[in-house]
């Protein structure tokens, strides 16, 4: 019998809808013997040299994985290497100096091109500039630019003088900006004057400035020229032109600075359960070995292709496969400024046409929005140059899928359906293209090398379909190394729940629940913390709610996710008011200002229910779980542990338009 609540995702995949890889696309993969999972499973860590031997080291590694003082692994110690040199100058070397490196796509039409020779010239020139602002291997450079060629051009010259770069989302506010630097202890700054929003021309520069104005540290900052005299700046003490600087510094090299493997690459900062954002740090020699193997083996992607990743930097998937990877490989990487709606809603098709793009990777939340808004837009173009199809950030029901496959796809790509993690730094689960069925709806078995397991609240792996808690069961080079400046908050938020340190056995904890088949394949449900993947981005609930309550007149507040029809991730509010429960127009706009000032505008909630009380347990804990049943509009589950069991009533009266 089949429950009327469960969701599309609960249920099994039925056998038959489960497709195999086009022949056409086996032939030519760069992983097609379905031994390589037997492989890595027999030799394991060793297998990890597989990716590792990939890179250029200075100095060879002497041991793949130390694991002595679990859960803080070392990979590829001993070791020494650049990540500069590696996705820039050793593609000099090998004769592909006149290749593209980067295409880039203006929002209005403008088009940038950099060979590896010119992505050389830009990153040596920029590393100079910023070794003569005072940065030394270790200091933390904090990047707060939007898509341009500027900022993987900042996080190369960074990564070139050993100075591990802290990107920040460019639509974030300048509080969370202030906060990341602050917590980073980061005294460098790389901005712009400003870009375009909707149209506008946004100024980020005052954004940094504001940001600044909350720090101690005297900031040095860089500021790119985004907008000319759509948007005229003039610079302060301790700031600098980015132009200037390169012209200063022009034909001038750095030799990239040998890094220890395990020496961090960059940080990111990345939402958490709790209030502050958590510091997740990449090292150098694992890092780029799992990004560099994985957009081989997973993307499929060859130096000679056309690739696009259409997702920001700002966030990890850009990091990783706009940037790290794809250069890694010494391929033509994309990078597009604008929205997949502007001028027209087959923007990124016309891209894909014009580009001769052969592999595409982007999120369900976009294939969704192409799915509402018709095959007429992707029917316009030739499409026909692709050869594979990824989707990451979000469980991508069967639906969508089929629809991208098919209208996208032409029926003759694989979609890799990739899940991973900020923290996980690279693709951990997914079909591999050339080696195994897909099956839409669930991303695909544990990669080669990766353990998974899917388990109940004691560790015990459930049964196929039941749900669970998805943990990796075995360390991998990707790995996140430890949450800046915190260790013990490392160990806690993911270690901890399932491990045994005293049998020295240890399992990270994702923090998404999931099933798993008869075949190993993962299906993802959701997260189990307090956190909303919406817009692009991960948002944290406490942090909205903590700018929600700032507000004078909002006693407190409750933020959950609703799905939403179109499957995307609405940001749902209640809001106490302390007694009153009228919607109040003008304090609505005060929570939105509010949100967005502390935030940005990508974590403005959708909705706000006003409510003179949150419902509580007696212990006085917000029953979540009940809000978030009332957001997606389920049937309520037991609420005989509430203190106040009447306000749930207010509140659906409230919702369903009372
Ligand atoms: C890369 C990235 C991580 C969270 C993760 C999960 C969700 C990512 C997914 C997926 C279902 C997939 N997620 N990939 N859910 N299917 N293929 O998105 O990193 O921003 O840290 O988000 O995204 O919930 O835990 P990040």
């Amino acid at each position: 019998m089949v429950d009327r609540n469960e969701r599309e995702t609960d249920r099994p995949i039925p056998a038959d809808t489960s497709r195999s890889p086009p022949e056409q696309f086996v032939e030519q993969a760069n992983v097609s013997d379905p031994a390589i999972y037997d492989e890595f499973e027999d030799s394991w860590p060793a297998c990890w040299e597989r990716a590792a031997d990939r890179l250029s080291w200075r100095e060879e590694y002497d041991t793949v994985l130390e694991d002595e003082d679990a859960p803080f692994y070392r990979w590829f110690t001993g070791g020494t290497l650049n990540a500069s040199e590696n996705c820039v100058d050793r593609h000099l070397e090998s004769g592909r100096k006149n290749h593209v490196a980067i295409r880039w796509e203006g929002k209005h039409g403008e088009r940038e091109t950099y060979t590896y020779r010119d992505l050389y010239v830009a990153v040596n020139e920029f590393a100079a500039a910023l070794r003569e602002l005072g940065v030394e291997a270790g200091d933390v450079v904090t990047v707060y630019l939007p898509m341009i060629p500027e900022l993987p051009i900042a996080m190369l010259a960074c990564a070139r003088i050993g100075a591990p770069h802290n990107v920040v989302f460019a639509g974030l506010s300048a509080d969370a900006l202030a906060t990341r630097m602050d917590a980073a202890g980061s005294e460098i700054l790389v901005t712009c004057d400003g870009y375009y929003r909707r149209g506008d021309a946004f100024n980020q520069k005052s954004r940094a400035e504001n940001a600044k104005l909350s720090l101690e540290a005297d900031v040095r900052t860089v500021v790119v020229d985004r907008l000319g005299a759509q948007l005229p700046h003039v610079l302060g003490e301790d700031e600098w032109d980015y132009d200037d600087l390169r012209e200063e510094f022009s034909g001038e090299t750095v030799d990239p600075v040998a890094r220890e493997s395990e020496d961090m690459l960059f940080l990111m900062y990345t939402s958490g359960t709790t209030g502050d954002p958590k510091g997740v740090v990449h090292s150098t020699g694992g890092y780029l070995a799992h990004v560099a193997w994985t957009t081989r083996a997973v993307l499929d992607v060859e130096p000679e292709d056309t690739y696009w990743c259409a997702a920001d930097i700002g966030w990890i998937t850009g990091h990783s496969y706009i940037v790290y990877g794809p250069l890694a490989l010494g391929t033509t990487t994309v990078m597009y400024e604008g929205t997949p709606d502007y001028p027209d809603r087959d923007r990124l098709w016309e891209i894909v046409d014009r580009n001769a793009v052969d592999v595409f990777y982007t999120a369900p939340t976009a294939i969704r929005s192409f799915m509402k808004w018709g095959e007429k837009y992707p029917d316009r173009h030739d499409l026909s140059s692709l050869r594979l199809l990824g989707t990451v950030g979000e469980p991508i029901g069967p639906r969508p899928w089929n629809w991208y496959y098919t209208h996208v796809g032409g029926e003759e790509c694989p979609v890799v359906d990739t899940w991973w993690q900020t923290e996980t730094g690279a693709v951990t689960i997914s079909t591999l293209p050339g080696v195994d069925e897909m099956k839409p709806g669930a991303a695909g078995p544990a990669l080669p090398g990766i353990g998974v397991a899917v388990v109940d609240e004691n560790g015990v792996s459930v049964d196929p379909g039941e749900t669970g808690y998805l943990t990796l069961t075995r360390p991998w080079p990707g790995m996140l190394r430890t949450l800046y400046d915190s260790d013990d908050r490392f160990v806690e938020e993911y270690w901890a729940q399932f491990s045994d340190p005293d049998a020295n056995e240890w399992r990270y904890a994702s923090g998404d629940t999931a099933t798993v088949d008869e075949d190993g394949y993962v299906t993802i449900l959701g997260r189990v913390d307090d956190v909303i993947n919406a817009g692009g981005g991960r948002l944290s609930t406490m942090e909205i709610e903590s700018a929600i309550t700032d507000v004078d007149g909002v006693a407190e507040s409750a933020v959950v996710g609703r799905s939403s029809d179109s499957g995307d991730t609405k940001i749902y509010a209640y809001v106490s008011t302390g007694g009153r429960s009228e919607a109040n127009a003008e304090l609505r706009r005060l929570i939105l200002e509010s949100v967005e000032s502390a935030i940005g505008p990508i974590a403005k909630p959708h909705e706000i229910v006003f409510t003179p009380e949150l419902p509580k347990t007696r212990s006085g804990k917000i029953m979540r779980r009940l809000l978030e049943d009332i957001a997606n509009d389920e049937e309520l589950g037991d609420t005989s542990a509430l203190r106040n069991p009447e306000i749930v009533g207010e509140i659906l009266t409230d919702r369903d338009g009372g």
